[in-house]
């Protein structure tokens, strides 16, 4: 039996769990979903992720750092501060070449969607002119494309979005209460107003946060309010656990208990029923279990290859194993149509070695050989 104490509780946690796109959630309803007993809050979950998306699909991502280090901004989380001494090697933009051939070869691992990452506070005109090209020729090889270049003006939204970008990556990371304890240099306001561009600007917009910063609970529950209630859910929601790195200034904080992070997953997932919740960074610090309670909890997307921006991720094969023990299939929706067709006709047509005739599968000991 659930710990609901009355017909009143339980019909007002019944319809939070129904699945309802809204737009107006009070941090008393948020805590209400994300407290539920688990069990609870898991089946609801995973019914609401039933009414909207195949659940035995994964959307896969795959990360690359065209620009590392030497941030000026003063994240408290990343190792690509440079406030911070955590031993990275700077490197400027890369080169389209290198990138584009970094694209291919995350396709040819099963990726849909490259997200090129750049530490940044905001891009200059002349470095995002060779972003726009990159995305050009990534959209080309026929990937889905991201990009998360830091703060962004109208005029620059609008130039990715003439480029075909399709996703825009700018995360809230927190509340906006607890924000001022994690970054001083720009303001959440900076924050909203650059996904307000980006919503404008047409291009589907990927914002998150990150849990284990040793904030409140509080916190996560506010969060989660900015973004469902933004005037569209973001399209797809990354929720990182805290990669802690030696000489940030989270560097040591205490590691978060894995069930307060599927809750934190079931709760984005019954929030925002239709977008795709993404189980981000932190998976190298998972065992397989929590992964798939993520799952069972509703997340649809990962980072896919071995490694994130500059930190360790599971290896894609680790990857392709988990999803075959659970029946999972990596989504295919991000390729076009021509590939999907191709990939279908692959599948139909027997390889040549299978058009034999079986072999007999027992030792046929009456004839001779
Ligand atoms: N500089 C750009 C910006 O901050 O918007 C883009 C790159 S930045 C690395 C992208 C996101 O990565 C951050 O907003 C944060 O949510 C996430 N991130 C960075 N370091 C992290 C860490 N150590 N653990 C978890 N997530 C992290
Ligand atoms: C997001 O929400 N997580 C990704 C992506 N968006 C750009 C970044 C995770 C970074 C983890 C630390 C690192 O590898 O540097
Ligand atoms: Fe710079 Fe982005 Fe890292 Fe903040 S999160 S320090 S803006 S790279």
């Amino acid at each position: 039996m659930s710990n609901h104490k009355n017909g009143q509780t339980l019909n007002s946690l019944e319809k939070l769990n129904s699945g309802q796109v809204r737009h107006d959630w009070t941090v008393a309803e948020i805590e209400a979903i994300y407290n539920q007993p688990f069990n609870d809050l898991l089946f609801a979950a995973q019914n609401i992720h039933r009414q909207y998306f195949d659940p035995n699909q994964v959307q896969t991502s795959t990360l690359l750092s065209i620009k590392t280090g030497a941030c000026p901004e003063d994240c408290a989380y990343c190792p690509q501060s440079g406030h911070y001494n955590t031993g990275l090697s700077k490197e400027q933009l890369m080169a389209v070449e290198e990138v584009i051939s970094k694209a291919q070869q995350a396709k040819k691992n099963g990726a849909t969607r490259f997200c090129m990452g750049a530490a940044w506070r905001s891009p200059r005109e002349k470095d995002l002119d060779v972003v726009l090209e990159m995305v050009r020729q990534v959209k080309d090889l026929g990937l889905e494309t991201c990009v998360t270049l830091g703060m962004l003006t109208d005029e620059q939204a609008q130039k990715l979005g003439e480029a075909g970008l399709d996703y825009y990556n700018h995360n809230l990371d927190t509340s906006p209460e607890y924000y001022q304890q994690i970054i001083t240099t720009r303001t959440y306001k900076n924050r909203l107003d650059t996904l307000q561009n980006v919503r404008d600007a047409g291009i589907n917009v990927c914002s998150g946060g990150i849990i284990g910063m040793g904030e409140e609970t509080s916190d996560r529950y506010g969060l989660l309010q900015q973004l469902a209630n933004m005037p569209e859910h973001p399209q797809s929601v990354p929720i990182n656990m805290l990669v802690a790195v030696e000489g940030t200034p989270l560097g040591d904080v205490e590691k978060l208990d894995s069930i307060e992070f599927v809750r934190m997953i079931a709760t984005a997932r019954i929030m925002m029923p239709e977008s795709y919740v993404r189980l981000s960074a932190g998976r190298e610090d998972m065992n397989e279990e929590t992964q798939t309670l993520c799952y069972l909890a509703g997340a649809n997307s990962i980072f896919y290859g071995e490694k994130l921006l500059t930190t360790a991720n599971p290896e894609a094969e680790a990857d392709m194993l988990l999803f075959k023990r659970l029946g999972i299939e990596p989504e295919r929706r991000g390729l076009d149509q021509q590939e999907m067709d191709q990939e279908e006709l692959a599948e139909e047509t027997p390889k040549v070695e299978e058009q034999q005739p079986a072999k007999p599968l027992f030792y046929d000991a009456t004839k001779t050989h």
